[in-house]
């Protein structure tokens, strides 16, 4: 079907909300004829889409096939201004590298990077983010806020509350966040936050956050040496799920974090953070790129920075670290 009247098509059923669409209607919505609308909805067939025809009521969908694309993540989008520019592509080496450049070439804020696959998907320190298609989220956001550098980590913290809300409200599932950047679920990872900048003098330009979520995976679908590490929403529910209707999700709540942050600071984002954070009251092993601490994590101060009271009571500020719990 060409492209134009898919999106018409499903526009009319979005906007239709689950209730049926006559017949009459849809030769209206894509102007084609009555007859023919029924090759339009084979087409929709072919692509995934479960429909249910009643007749003298015409079709309604039951089912959308867990597809993205700019079209996919735009039908129902309800941001104002996350999201509002796509970037989709089936595969690239890294979202963080397209947004990077993108946000070089002058992306408005809110624009997003969106792939189906990366084959040089990037964790912290160079390391390997695993990103098979057809299964997870590899999602990077470009904002723009007029914030000092060293604010920056704030927004890691807001994006997993964020991604914690986005989870609660479309699953059964309770996530928890562990300092500074993963959402674990059963103690596996689920989640994983990349927040990069670019900035000049003390100056933020842009700041992209790449997010990798876990969510149609089998644990047959992860690397051995994930297998006992790392989950997915599937594997967590035993049901598959709409990466879309995450996508939009996960924009809205951001959207909403991301006001509240910039009118009123980290305070308020960072009470929500404490509600969720898993690693906090417990002693923990930090490790960093100056070395090891040791100690109990009691709290992030009002920058998001953790801090440990080691074992001889003096105080450890920590900006960055892999944290294990004893
Ligand atoms: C992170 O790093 O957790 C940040 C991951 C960010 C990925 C997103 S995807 C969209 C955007 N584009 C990119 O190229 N990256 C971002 P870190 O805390 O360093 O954790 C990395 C470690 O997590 C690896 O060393 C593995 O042990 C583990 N890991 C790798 N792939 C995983 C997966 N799919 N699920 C769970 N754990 C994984």
């Amino acid at each position: 079907m060409q492209s134009g009247l898919r999106s018409k098509l499903l526009e009319a059923f979005s906007k239709a909300d689950g209730e049926f669409l006559s017949g009459q209607k849809i030769s209206e919505v894509i102007g084609c004829s009555r007859t023919a609308v029924w090759k339009h909805i084979e087409e929709l067939r072919k692509e995934g889409y479960e429909l249910e025809a009643v007749r003298r009521l015409g079709y309604r969908i039951t089912k959308k096939p867990d597809k993205i694309s700019s079209n996919e993540i735009q039908l129902g989008l309800k941001t104002e201004l996350m999201g509002r520019n796509i970037h989709f592509e089936e595969t690239v080496t890294s979202t963080q590298k397209i947004a990077q450049s993108l946000a070089n070439e002058g992306a408005p804020e809110g624009t997003i990077v969106v792939a189906d696959q990366q084959t040089s998907g990037r964790g912290r320190m160079s390391r390997v983010w695993y990103s098979p298609s057809g299964t997870g989220i590899w999602m990077s956001m470009i904002i723009r806020p007029k914030i000092p550098i060293n604010r920056t980590p704030q927004l890691t913290l807001l994006t997993a509350v964020a991604i914690v809300q986005a989870i609660e409200e479309l699953t059964p599932l309770k996530p928890d966040i562990k300092w500074p950047n993963d959402i674990l679920l059963n103690g596996k990872k689920i989640v994983g936050i990349l927040t990069e900048l670019q900035a000049e003098a003390d100056q933020v330009h842009s700041v992209i956050i790449g997010t990798g979520i876990n969510v149609n995976q089998t644990k047959e679908d992860f690397p051995e040496e994930l297998q006992n590490v790392a989950t997915s929403i599937k594997v967590e529910t035993g049901s598959d799920w709409e990466r879309a209707q995450f996508i939009q999700t996960i924009l809205l709540k951001f959207e909403g974090l991301y006001s509240l942050f910039l009118s009123q600071g980290f305070k308020p984002i960072k009470l929500l953070w404490e509600s969720y954070a898993i690693s906090l009251q417990k002693t923990i092993i930090a490790r960093t790129l100056k070395g090891t601490i040791e100690g109990k994590a009691i709290g992030i101060d009002d920058d998001g920075v953790l801090i440990i009271e080691k074992n001889d009571q003096s105080i450890e500020r920590i900006y960055s670290a892999d944290i294990e719990m004893k």
